[in-house]
C-alpha cells in the first residue's frame, strides 16, 4: 500500500514556493527534466481568501475558500498545461494539499477577485462556503471543547484534531460529505496527471479519517502512468518529540515529513551540543528517525526557514547539510526553492516573515527570469540551481538503490562514505585542512568533482580525483573552501 512509484534513477523533489505554473512547466523542459529531478511540489492549487493586511502574504494560500483551481500561481487551464508539459519531461507534480481546514474565523465576507483567488463567495463567520459546498455542519466547532475554538495545547489530541489551529475554520473528516468533497477535489488533480501529494496538517486530522480519503483515490493518469500506480502521498506532520501525537501513527498510510531530521543535521553541522559531522556515521533509524522508506526529508522548509523552526544557517553550512542529505541512502529527499524577503528581526522574531512571492503592484506573482549565468532574477533563489545542489540531485540519481559504504571519519568532522561502488563524498567541517588517501571503492581512473565543477564533453571544470587500480585516492580540502566538499562518481569519470 505504501509502495510508491519514485521512479528509478529519479529521487529529489523541488518545492518551487510560488511559482506560478506557467514558470513550472518552463523549468520542467528546460531544467528539471534534463537534470533528473523527479519532481515538482507546487504550492495549494486551491482557490484561497486574498489577505490584504498584510499585503498578499504567501501563507493566504493556506486559506481555502474552495477547491476551484485557481490561485496566484494560475488558472485551472494553466495548471492542466503545467501538469501535462512537466509529465512529459518526465518531471512529476506534487501537490499541496489544504484539507484540514478553510480559511480563518475572522476571514469575513464577500466575493470577487479581490476577496478570493476565483473570486467564489464565502462567508467565515457563518462558515459557508457555496463553492465546495461547505456549510456549518461541516466543520469540528461541536467537537472542540475550548472555550476559545482554538487549539490551546498540544498535550490534548482531542484539541489538536478538533479544534481550530491558529482561528482556521476546521473541516469535519469524518463526515461523509467532507470526505466526499475532499476525495472529489484530489481526484480532479489525479486526473489531470498529478502522481501525488504534500498534505497540509495531518496532525490535525484523525488518521481513520486520512486512511479513508487516501483509499478512495484514483490511480494515477494512464497516459504517464503505469496501470494501478498509486498517489505518492507525503503528509506534514511534525514531531519533534514531546507531544502525545507521534509521526508513526500515519506512517502506515504514506511518507511522514521527518522534522527531527533537518533540525539534527543542522545542529551537527553548526556543532551544537558539542555535535560533530563524524556524528552522522549513525543517521537512521537509531536517532529516532522513521524507517528510511518512510520519511520525507529536508534541510528546510517554508515554515522553518521563516524563523519558525530550528534557525536559519549560512550560506556555506547550508549546501554542506544539502550535499550530505543527498548523497546519504536516508529517506526521499526534498530541496527546498524560495524567494528573497528583507528580514527584520525583532526580538528573535521576523517580522517580514508573512512576505509573499515578488510580485506587481496588483499582487499579481512575477515571472522567474534565468539569467545568463543560470541562475534567477527578480528576487527568485532558485537553490535548485546553484550548481552544487543541482550536481548533488544528479549523485543521488546515479548512486540510487546502492548502500552507504566505505564510511571514514577522524572522529571529528571531517567524514566520507561511498555508496556501494557507485558514488563517494568527502565532507570537511573541520577548521583544519583534511589531507587523507582513502578507499573509495570506485574503478581506477580520473574523476571529476561535482562540487567544484562538472564533467562536460570528457573534460571537468572542477576539482580532478585520481583513484588508483585499489580504489583509493587522496583527497586535500582546505576549510576555507567555499565548498568543503568533494563529491565524485561513476558518470563523473573522465
Ligand atoms: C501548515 N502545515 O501544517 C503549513 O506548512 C503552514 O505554513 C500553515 O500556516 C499551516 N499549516 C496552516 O495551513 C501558515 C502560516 C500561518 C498562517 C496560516 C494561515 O504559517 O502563520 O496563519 O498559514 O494563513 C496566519 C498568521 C498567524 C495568525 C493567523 C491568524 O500568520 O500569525 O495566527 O493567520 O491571522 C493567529
Ligand atoms: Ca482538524
Amino acid at each position: 500500500h505504501t509502495k510508491h512509484h519514485i521512479q528509478q534513477g529519479r529521487s529529489t523533489i523541488v518545492h518551487l514556493f510560488e511559482w506560478r505554473w506557467n514558470d513550472i512547466a518552463e523549468e520542467c523542459e528546460r531544467y528539471l527534466g534534463p537534470n533528473g529531478f523527479d519532481g515538482v511540489q507546487i504550492s495549494p492549487p486551491s482557490e484561497n481568501v486574498v489577505v490584504t493586511k498584510p499585503w498578499r502574504p504567501w501563507w493566504e494560500r493556506y486559506q481555502p475558500v474552495s477547491y476551484n483551481l485557481c490561485s496566484r500561481s494560475g488558472t485551472q487551464q494553466e495548471l492542466r498545461d503545467m501538469v501535462c508539459r512537466c509529465n512529459n519531461v518526465g518531471v512529476k507534480i506534487y501537490a499541496d494539499v489544504v484539507i484540514n481546514h478553510m480559511c480563518m474565523s475572522d476571514a469575513g465576507e464577500g466575493e470577487g477577485r479581490r476577496r478570493s483567488t476565483c473570486g467564489s463567495y464565502f462567508n467565515a463567520s457563518k462558515r459557508e462556503f457555496p463553492s465546495v459546498p461547505f456549510s456549518a455542519s461541516h466543520f469540528n466547532d461541536d467537537k472542540c471543547t475550548t472555550s476559545s475554538r482554538n487549539i490551546e495545547t498540544y498535550q490534548d489530541i482531542y484539541q489538536v484534531r478538533n479544534c481550530r489551529l491558529l482561528g482556521l475554520l476546521d473541516l469535519a473528516q469524518d463526515k461523509e460529505h467532507v470526505r466526499e468533497r475532499i476525495v472529489d477535489y484530489m481526484n480532479r488533480l489525479v486526473d489531470m496527471g498529478v502522481a501525488g501529494f504534500r498534505v497540509d496538517a495531518c496532525k490535525h486530522m484523525w488518521p481513520e479519517d486520512l486512511k479513508n480519503v487516501y483509499s478512495r483515490l484514483h490511480n494515477l493518469n494512464t497516459t504517464w502512468f503505469t496501470q494501478g500506480s498509486r498517489p505518492l502521498i507525503y503528509q506534514e506532520v511534525i514531531d519533534l518529540g514531546g507531544e502525545p501525537i507521534k509521526a508513526t501513527e500515519y506512517s502506515g498510510l504514506g511518507l511522514v515529513t521527518e522534522f527531527k531530521y533537518g533540525t539534527m543535521l543542522g545542529s551537527v553541522i553548526r556543532k551544537w551540543n558539542q555535535g560533530k559531522l563524524s556524528d552522522l556515521k549513525t543517521c537512521g533509524e537509531s536517532w529516532d528517525l522513521l524507517p528510511s522508506g518512510e520519511a520525507l526529508v529536508f534541510v528546510d522548509n517554508h515554515d522553518n526557514q521563516r524563523g519558525h523552526g530550528a534557525g536559519g544557517m549560512l550560506h556555506k553550512m547550508y549546501k554542506m547539510a544539502v550535499a550530505f542529505m543527498l548523497a546519504h541512502p536516508y529517506g526521499v529527499t526534498r530541496v527546498m526553492s524560495s524567494y528573497r524577503w528583507d528580514r527584520r528581526v525583532v526580538d528573535g522574531k521576523d517580522q517580514n516573515d508573512w512576505i509573499g512571492p515578488p510580485s506587481f503592484p496588483d499582487g499579481s506573482t512575477k515571472p522567474v527570469p534565468i539569467q545568463p549565468d543560470g541562475s534567477c532574477g527578480e528576487g527568485w533563489v532558485c537553490e535548485h540551481r546553484w550548481p552544487t545542489i543541482r550536481n548533488m540531485v544528479m549523485f543521488r540519481n546515479v548512486v540510487d538503490g546502492e548502500p552507504l559504504s566505505n564510511w571514514w571519519d577522524n572522529g571529528g568532522n571531517q567524514i566520507a562514505f561511498g555508496r556501494g561502488n557507485q558514488g563517494f563524498i568527502v565532507i570537511n567541517n573541520d577548521n583544519c585542512s583534511l589531507d587523507v588517501m582513502l578507499y573509495t571503492g570506485l574503478h581506477g581512473g580520473t574523476y571529476c568533482d561535482v562540487i567544484s565543477g562538472q564533467r562536460s564533453g570528457g573534460r571537468c571544470s572542477g576539482k580532478q580525483v585520481t583513484v588508483g587500480g585499489d580504489g583509493r585516492a587522496h583527497f586535500t580540502i582546505s576549510p576555507s573552501d567555499p565548498d568543503p566538499v568533494i563529491a565524485i562518481h561513476t558518470h563523473s569519470k573522465l
